[in-house]
């Protein structure tokens, strides 16, 4: 997925409470004029197995996978002239760091609402037609002034909960985002747990979102497969046989 924003879209925040100023884009890099937001696809059935090696491998692969397509953008808009830069897919040195304070100095999530990729779920991230959920974003600051996607109108999350109910850390609440923030201390606390058996990051609130073309592609329409006991014997086994290999 790839879209645009303005960094003027910063400084008319769409809801509130908005990301404080020193956060924007123009704050963090003077010179840009845009903000380009790419975003790769996380494969459904292999984050059905997390938390496992499985998903810990793929989610490595992703991120960087995004760290050098932002930085080999930005380095060929910067020889067209354009002065650019990446920003890391993430941004903290390990999940000490998160556990100390759970923020990052640019937020991806919010580039790419303003870069029309999607709407933001009751579990807090961001969700798009073709993936919902499953899709991790990185960014590029640009001084070329290139033309803005429209913002998303459309509210995809189905407020159907099974994040809420299903989340190991119970670290999400029924209200819409930014009301209903995710508890980052339980949910950090959790991913370090899981870290310690080397099978982080967790995914569940991902993993049970019913929204998304991917589902339809995988044939995996009916996501109450995730409740343990429904019907869903030969890929709980699958899952249970990954989950067991590969980890502490
Ligand atoms: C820190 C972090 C975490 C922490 C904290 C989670 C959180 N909700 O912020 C932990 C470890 C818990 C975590 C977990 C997960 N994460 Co995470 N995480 C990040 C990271 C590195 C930074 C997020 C951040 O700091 N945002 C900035 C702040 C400004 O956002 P905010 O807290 O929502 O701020 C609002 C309010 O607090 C308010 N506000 C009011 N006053 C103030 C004052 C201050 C000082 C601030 C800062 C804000 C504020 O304003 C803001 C706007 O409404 C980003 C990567 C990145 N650099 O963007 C990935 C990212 C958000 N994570 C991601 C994912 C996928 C996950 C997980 C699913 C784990 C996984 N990888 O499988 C879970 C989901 C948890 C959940 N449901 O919320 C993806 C989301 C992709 C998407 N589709 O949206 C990102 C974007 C990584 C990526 N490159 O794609 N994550």
């Amino acid at each position: 997925m790839l879209g645009v924003a303005s960094v003027d879209r910063w400084a008319n925040p769409p809801f509130e409470p908005w990301i404080p100023e020193e956060f924007w884009p123009q704050s963090i890099y003077p010179e840009a004029k845009s903000v380009v937001v790419i975003g790769l696809p996380i494969s459904l059935p292999v984050l059905e197995t997390s938390p496992s090696i499985w998903y810990r491998e793929l989610y490595r692969t992703v991120n960087i996978l995004l760290d050098q397509y932002t930085y080999r953008l930005s380095n060929l808009l910067s020889e067209k002239g354009y002065p650019s830069v990446f920003v890391p897919r993430d941004g903290y040195a390990d999940v000490k760091t998160l556990l100390k304070n759970p923020v990052a100095f640019f937020s991806h999530r919010h580039a790419a609402y303003l870069a029309g990729l999607g709407s933001f779920g009751v579990n807090n991230v961001l969700l798009t037609t073709k993936f919902g959920p499953r899709v991790r974003f990185g960014s590029i600051f640009t001084a070329a002034e290139l033309p803005s996607d429209p913002v998303m109108k459309e509210e995809l999350c189905t407020r159907c909960m099974r994040c809420v109910r299903m989340c190991p850390a119970h670290a999400l609440d029924e209200r819409d985002y930014p009301e209903g923030l995710t508890d980052k201390s339980a949910c950090a606390a959790h991913s370090a747990e899981l870290n310690r058996r080397g099978i982080s990051p967790c995914g569940v609130c991902i993993k049970v979102c019913p929204v998304g073309e991917d589902r339809e592609l995988y044939g995996r329409m009916d996501a109450s497969i995730y409740a343990k006991g429904e019907g869903a014997s030969a890929l709980q086994r699958a899952w249970e046989h990954v989950q067991s290999y590969g980890v502490l």
